[in-house]
């Protein structure tokens, strides 16, 4: 038995690139691993480099003070190169620390992952809060790391997988997200601080584009209403939030519960606006007026397509009319609503293509993201288009859903993304930036407040690429 405290670092590895426009919300996979670790003794330290504005040598030097014993890295799909330079970082200022890898990326790229980097130890594949502390507990030695389920690691040159870990069935039993790690005072989105709560994991629809589904599972599991209102108050209360994301992927799937939490938030005055994305069959024209009555500012539905051919493509078992009233209702209710539409599906032609962006125009969202289909590892799609001997790309970075990923022989990726350029160019006007000032400024909706910059920061940043091109 060692006497070395366990001294585990979390980290979010530095941005490779300039932000761009997403949001940083305090990353909660890894705060609720630190709350399990801290529960079980472990001495955390959580390093958000983007955050923090950390590039690698500063991760580095942060590391090198810190020598912990255990370096656990977060890795999305576009944030690998980054996390995997992480990992060689770590080794050359703390060479005996073993390295682990989660999240997203990792927990379907395990074995090519341990096959090309040597400094990352041991992949954990899945929810990590149960799979990290078993880790802590037989670090140094790790000698029956064979027992662990849930990881991918090396062992004489060969990649061992051990079983998958079962999903966490009881979600209120994990503590709080430990905040107290990160700098929450720097977590603010156009001056607002929005801070993040999942609420449930899995998803029973395991659409063949979602990682999400994958990472999760199918059974929907779901904290209690009241532990999700406690937890609203106490961002309130101990880090002054002013708005609230939901983090899950299909909040009102049980409506039941939603109603519940919603009831809740009125009964206890919750009133901190707050957004969340769900499927156009899962609200109901009550629901959407209960949610608004409790101060919920936005709603993303997942609506994919315009037409119902590549709906069913992508299987995801909604209807054209279903996408139609769910937009109406919840608009007719105040809140703003965001779409996301995916371009560019295996099977997608022009003239479907044209049917997505007419849907768009008719429905006349607040905001819409056009996702160019993209090939996580983990996904049907990624299988499909391997399958289908496309021209695919491997560079890891183009990932994020704004670039076309695989080129259809059908329909040149080149003309996907003129497409996509063009609709944004005649969706953000400055009527839209006046519709949104009004729904803001003039009736309070956060989300509208927020899009009022973005849509004339995109026109700022469009008039001076034109005026560079002059
Ligand atoms: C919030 C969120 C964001 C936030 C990130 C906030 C943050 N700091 O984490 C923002 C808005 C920035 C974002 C951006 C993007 N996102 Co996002 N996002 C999410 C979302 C909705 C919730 C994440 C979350 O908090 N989950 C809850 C926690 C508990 O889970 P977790 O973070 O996965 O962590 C658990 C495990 O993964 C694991 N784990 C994670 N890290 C580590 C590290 C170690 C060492 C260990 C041991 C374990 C471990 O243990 C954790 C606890 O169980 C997920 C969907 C989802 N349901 O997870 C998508 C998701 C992660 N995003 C996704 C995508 C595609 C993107 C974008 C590429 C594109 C886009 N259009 O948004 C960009 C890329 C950003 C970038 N950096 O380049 C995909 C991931 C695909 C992939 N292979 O990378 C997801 C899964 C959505 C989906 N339906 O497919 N996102
Ligand atoms: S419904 Fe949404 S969260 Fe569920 S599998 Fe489909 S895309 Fe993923």
């Amino acid at each position: 038995m060692s006497t070395t405290k366990t001294r585990v670092a979390l980290v979010t590895t530095p941005l490779l690139q300039k932000r761009g426009n997403h949001p940083l919300f305090p990353p909660l996979g890894l705060a609720y691993m630190a709350a399990v670790l801290d529960q079980n003794g472990f001495e955390v330290k959580i390093i958000d480099c983007p955050v923090c504005e950390l590039d690698h040598e500063k991760l580095k030097a942060e590391l090198s003070a810190y020598q912990p014993t255990i370096v656990g890295i977060g890795s999305m799909t576009p944030t690998i190169e980054s996390a995997l330079k992480s990992a060689r970082v770590t080794k050359e200022v703390c060479p005996n620390a073993k390295v682990l890898m989660g999240g997203p990326h990792a927990t379907f790229a395990d074995e090519e992952i341990l096959t090309a980097e040597k400094a990352v130890d041991i992949i954990v594949r899945g929810e990590g809060e149960e799979t990290i502390v078993e880790i802590a507990q037989q670090s140094p030695n790790m000698q029956k790391i064979g027992d662990i389920k849930g990881i991918t690691f090396r062992k004489d040159n060969q990649i061992i997988q051990t079983a998958n870990r079962p999903f966490i069935q009881d979600l209120d039993s994990l503590p709080l997200p430990a905040y107290k790690y990160l700098p929450m005072e720097k977590y603010n989105i156009t001056g607002r601080n929005l801070l993040s709560i999942i609420s449930s994991r899995g998803c029973p629809y395991q659409c063949p584009f979602c990682v999400a589904s994958q990472m999760f599972g199918a059974p929907f599991r779901a904290r209690s209403p009241k532990k999700v209102l406690d937890e609203m108050e106490w961002l309130r209360d101990e880090y002054g939030a002013e708005g609230i994301a939901f983090q899950d992927d299909t909040l009102t799937f049980d409506r039941k519960r939603a109603v519940e939490i919603c009831d809740g938030m009125i009964e206890r005055k919750i009133d901190l606006p707050w957004g969340c994305g769900t499927r156009a069959d899962a609200v109901t024209k009550e629901l959407v007026a209960k949610m608004s009555k409790a101060h919920c500012d936005e709603v993303m539905f997942g609506v994919e397509s315009g037409c119902q051919r590549m709906r069913d493509v992508l299987k995801k078992r909604v209807t054209n009319e279903q996408c139609e009233n769910a937009i109406k209702w919840t608009k007719e209710a105040g809140i703003f609503v965001t779409v996301s539409v995916i371009l560019g599906y295996p099977g997608e032609t022009k003239e479907t293509l044209q049917e997505s962006l007419d849907f768009v125009r008719r429905v006349e969202p607040d905001d819409v993201w056009l996702c160019h289909a993209t090939p996580f590892p983990g996904t049907d799609l990624r299988e499909l288009v391997k399958s289908k001997g496309w021209k695919m790309s491997e560079n890891w970075e183009l990932y994020n859903t704004m670039n076309p990923i695989f080129e259809d022989p059908a329909l040149p990726a080149k003309e996907i993304a003129e497409i996509r350029k063009n609709f944004y160019n005649k969706f953000y006007t400055p009527k839209y930036v006046m519709r949104q000032a009004v729904k803001g400024y003039l009736k309070g909706n956060l989300y509208s407040k927020i899009m009022t910059r973005t849509g004339a920061n995109y026109m700022l940043w469009r008039a001076m690429a034109r005026l560079k091109l002059m």
